[in-house]
C-alpha cells in the first residue's frame, strides 16, 4: 500500500505525463502544417513516449493497492514561433518534469517507500536521457539557424525516429 501523499503525488505526475503528451501532439500539428514533417513525426513518436509514461503510473499505483484519479489535462500551446522556439520550449517543459520527479524520488526516501524509489528512478534515468537528446538537437538546430539545407536535413533525420514500447 502506497502513503496517501505519495497516492497524490503519483496522481499529479500521471497528469503532467499525460500533459506532456498532449503538449508533443499539439506541436506535432504546428510543425505539420509548418511542413516540417520529419520533425512532426518526431514529436507525435514522443507524444506515444508520454503515454507510456503516464501508463506505467497508472499501473504502478493500482499494483500498490492505490487510487488512480484522473485529473483535468491542461490546454497546451497551439503556436510558436519556428522550429528552435519549439525545442526551446522542449527543453524548458523537460527540466521542469525532472525537477517533480526529483521532488517525488525525495518524498518517496523521507517514506522510505523504497519500490516507489526505485520505479522513480526510471523515471530519472529517462530524463537524463530527454534532456540530452534535446539539448543536442537545439545546438543543431542553433548552429544552421533553424533554416536552410541544414534543416531540410535534420527534419528528414527527425523522420528516422519510430516509437520502442517501454517495459
Ligand atoms: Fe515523461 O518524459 Fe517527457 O515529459
Amino acid at each position: 500500500m502506497i502513503s496517501k501523499t505519495l497516492e497524490k503525488e503519483l496522481n499529479n505526475q500521471l497528469n503532467a505525463e499525460l500533459y506532456s503528451a498532449y503538449l508533443y501532439l499539439s506541436m506535432a500539428a504546428y510543425l505539420s502544417q509548418k511542413n516540417l514533417n520529419g520533425f512532426s513525426n518526431w514529436t507525435k513518436v514522443q507524444f506515444e513516449e508520454e503515454q507510456s509514461h503516464a501508463n506505467k503510473l497508472f499501473q504502478y499505483i493500482l499494483d500498490r493497492g492505490g487510487k488512480v484519479e484522473l485529473k483535468q489535462i491542461n490546454q497546451p500551446k497551439s503556436e510558436w514561433n519556428g522550429i528552435i522556439d519549439i525545442f526551446e520550449n522542449i527543453l524548458k517543459h523537460e527540466q521542469y518534469i525532472t525537477s517533480r520527479i526529483n521532488e517525488l524520488v525525495d518524498i518517496a526516501m523521507s517514506e522510505k517507500d523504497h519500490a516507489t524509489v526505485a520505479l522513480m528512478q526510471w523515471y530519472v534515468n529517462e530524463q537524463v536521457e530527454e534532456e540530452a537528446t534535446v539539448s543536442d538537437i537545439l545546438d543543431q538546430l542553433k548552429l544552421i539557424e533553424g533554416k536552410g539545407s541544414g534543416l531540410f536535413m535534420l527534419d528528414r533525420e527527425a523522420k528516422q525516429r519510430v516509437f520502442k514500447p517501454i517495459n
